[in-house]
């Protein structure tokens, strides 16, 4: 018997990973390893077969059924084992789960639904040749989490996020909890690259992440990082919306330009400090800006622009005491709002733990309210926090308000945030 149409015609869709190599087979078991994460997995006869198949050309047993074959094969393209015929496996979308989930939330990136909302963590340090550190944020939230009880290791076990919440304390987490009660919001794992891989192809990798969720209406929070991650993920979103807004937190404007950038123009390198230079002048579905907590002298030499606003210091103060915020931005009610976050708005006495700090910022309650202030009843489709580094943090105290601040944004992350 030959394999049946509908089989040979699910097989054909796929090829094995450039990134994975065949290690060992024993008693039709294999152990693969995929090159760029270096996990293994050891595949049991069924998975072997098909492995085998693509690897060797070896046929596939008499009896295999088409269920079985969508079935395995669904489980190793969710490993990044096999991929798409036409993908390279710098076309996969690089993500995966880690030990421990917050709020014991984990979930395949493939298991999310169309509309739900994730948490997804990005180790990536190298937009700052200067600096490093904002890599190890990811993995220094999700520890913290894991010590205050409110991360679990276990994917099955549903979170008691009441045991958390009913703390009283200065915030308030309903948005979160009603998304976790409605099981619209999973933590899919950190994005993944190869450590020598070049930069250009990360950031070409989370563009191919970020549009992956903007095609699927799926509300992502990257955490972690530096400033650099923000450009290709909003790449990403303009690939797919015609018009959407950015709100841009920050001690500074990322508007960064030396001469050697004036020199590559367009083709200039995307780094923490020019994030939205680069966004603002390649991405004309980027409609406005608005800046809050900008300050210091390392300001005075950036440029301005058209498409954006910027609140100072002092006017961020003004908008907090007046609470005005949505007379002042003017903004259709149904906006697309990406969210971009730096750490070091904060005050360097409330936040040490970044690396370009600048005097004179937010309180942690200001930067709470002002939050809250600007996505209450708004549709945010995305959100990125970024420049923690947890490597020059005293007792902990930046992992805490980093992770608060992290779960503070789940609340108002996907469509019509829920007026509490
Ligand atoms: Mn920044």
């Amino acid at each position: 018997m030959t394999l049946s149409t509908s089989i040979k015609n699910v097989l054909e869709q796929f090829k094995l990973s450039d990134a994975i190599s065949v290690l060992a087979r024993d008693e039709g078991k294999c152990l693969v390893r995929h090159n760029i994460t270096q996990k293994e997995f050891v595949l049991g006869a069924k998975e072997a077969q098909v492995v085998k198949y693509f690897s060797e050309h070896q046929a596939l047993p008499e009896d295999a059924n088409s269920h079985f074959v969508q079935q395995v094969i669904s489980y190793l393209n969710d490993k990044a084992i096999l991929i798409g015929k036409d993908q390279s496996y710098q076309d996969s979308l690089n993500v995966y789960n880690q030990p421990y989930s917050i709020l014991g939330l984990g979930a395949n990136l493939y298991q999310l639904k169309n509309n739900d909302s994730c948490f997804v963590g990005v180790p990536y340090s190298r937009g700052n040749q200067i600096s490093g550190g904002c890599d190890k944020a990811t993995n220094a939230a999700r520890s913290w989490l894991k010590s205050r009880g409110v991360t679990h290791q276990s994917m099955s076990k549903e979170p008691d996020i009441t045991k958390y919440i009913r703390i009283d304390n200065t915030v308030d987490f309903s948005g979160l909890k009603s998304k976790i009660t409605n099981k619209t919001i999973s933590d899919i794992g950190d994005f993944y690259f190869y450590p020598y891989e070049d930069n250009s192809k990360i950031f070409k990798q989370l563009t191919l992440l970020s549009k992956h969720f903007s095609e699927r209406n799926i509300s992502p929070i990257y955490f972690g990082g530096d400033h650099s991650i923000t450009y290709p993920i909003l790449k990403g979103i303009a690939a797919q919306h015609d018009e959407f807004y950015l709100i841009h937190i920050d001690a500074h404007t990322d508007l960064y330009q030396t001469p050697v950038d004036d020199i590559y123009g367009e083709h200039c390198v995307n780094h923490h400090g020019n994030f939205l230079t680069k966004s603002l002048n390649e991405l004309p579905a980027l409609s406005h800006v608005f800046q809050f907590g900008i300050r210091g002298m390392n300001n005075l030499g950036t440029q301005t622009n058209d498409r954006m606003t910027t609140f100072g210091i002092r006017d961020t103060l003004n908008v907090l005491r007046q609470q005005n915020i949505k007379q002042v931005l003017g903004l259709p009610e149904h906006a697309k709002i990406y969210l971009s976050l730096d750490m070091d708005v904060l005050d360097p006495t409330v936040f040490p733990a970044t690396n370009s700090p600048v005097v004179s910022g937010l309180q942690y309650h200001e930067l709470l309210t002002l939050l809250s202030l600007l996505l209450e009843d708004r549709t945010l489709i995305g959100a990125d926090i970024v420049e923690f580094n947890p490597t020059i943090d005293n007792q902990e105290i930046c992992h805490q308000i980093f992770s608060e601040t992290l779960l503070f944004l789940a609340n108002y992350v996907g469509e019509h945030h829920e007026s509490k």
